[in-house]
């Protein structure tokens, strides 16, 4: 059976389920948001590293299919949770799907399958998804951001080393990589490629999201910085829904 079989197989069988991982906001020190990050427990077999099946869905032309199998798994999710109005949903959007005439109807029935909800849906994109772009990916872009969606690039800084295409993109969020966060050590040392990060960032008028934050003093030292918003274990893992839905209705 082809990979691409096992993927449509899997997705019919529902082996596929999502992850949310809250994001914290340091203005209200609360939970604002979560990352939807996909997972795959194959029967017999275990779980299959999400970065794996990601990467060999793209290499197949299959991320969109998959990636909108995701939506409508995100839809029934979101549709249980007691989130207030402009709690942050983000989606990981891969390159070929940003760049497709698709993504715009894609977007819109989600965000309209979950208004009820009144969620703010930002979209995940990277660095290489700009950097390789022919216009429609800033069509997609510019029409989803009027209508309200936010734009984050992701993994920020591990990308290409072009700067031009941030003058160029209307976004919203930087998040910055957790190897970077991971550059700040325990006793203070300087993380000067973060600093850079993070002096652009607020340079360019955007909010910046730093990932992989694990201990206090990584925080810390984001927080004297001024860095808006943190995701990492420190504050949460990745858990399912109804997890989520509990951990979020306790207040943490
Ligand atoms: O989820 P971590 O827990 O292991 O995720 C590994 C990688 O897989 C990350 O780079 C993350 O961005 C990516 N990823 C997780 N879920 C999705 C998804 O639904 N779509 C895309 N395109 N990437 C995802
Ligand atoms: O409206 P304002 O810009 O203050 O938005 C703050 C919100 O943005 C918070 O809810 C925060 O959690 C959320 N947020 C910021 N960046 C991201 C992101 O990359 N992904 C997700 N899901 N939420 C984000
Ligand atoms: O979309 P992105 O490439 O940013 O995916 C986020 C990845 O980071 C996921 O694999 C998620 O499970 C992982 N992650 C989230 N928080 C932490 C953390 O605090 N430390 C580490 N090492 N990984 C984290
Ligand atoms: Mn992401
Ligand atoms: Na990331």
């Amino acid at each position: 059976q082809s990979f691409k079989e096992q993927l449509r197989r899997a997705m019919r069988a529902n082996e596929f389920q999502v992850h949310y991982q809250p994001v914290y906001g340091r203005a209200t020190g609360r939970c604002e948001g979560v990352e939807a990050l996909m997972r795959w427990e194959r029967p017999g077999v275990g779980p299959v590293r999400p970065d794996v099946f990601i990467a060999a869905a793209e290499a197949d032309g299959m991320i969109i299919e998959l990636t909108r199998h995701l939506l409508t798994l995100i839809e029934r999710d979101v549709l249980t949770w007691a989130t207030p109005p402009d709690f942050h949903v983000g989606v990981n959007i891969a390159a070929e799907h940003l760049s497709s005439p698709g993504l715009v109807p894609d977007i819109q029935a989600f965000a309209a399958a979950i208004v009820a909800r009144r969620p703010l849906v930002v979209l995940e994109i990277t660095e290489r998804s700009l950097i390789s772009d022919n216009g429609q990916a800033r069509r997609n872009i510019d029409t989803l951001r009027a209508e309200g969606l936010r734009v984050a690039i992701d993994d920020f800084g591990t990308g290409h080393c072009s700067l031009s295409y941030l003058q160029k993109f209307p976004v919203d969020y930087l998040k910055v990589d957790k190897g970077f966060v991971q550059a700040i050590g325990p006793a203070g040392e300087e993380a000067p490629v973060l600093d850079a990060i993070i002096t652009l960032a607020s340079r360019l008028g955007l909010a910046v999201v730093a990932e992989g934050v694990e201990a206090r003093y990584q925080f810390d030292y984001l927080e004297a910085r001024g860095v808006a918003f943190f995701q990492g274990y420190f504050f949460a893992r990745p858990m399912p829904s109804a997890e989520f839905a509990r951990w979020h209705a306790a207040g943490a």
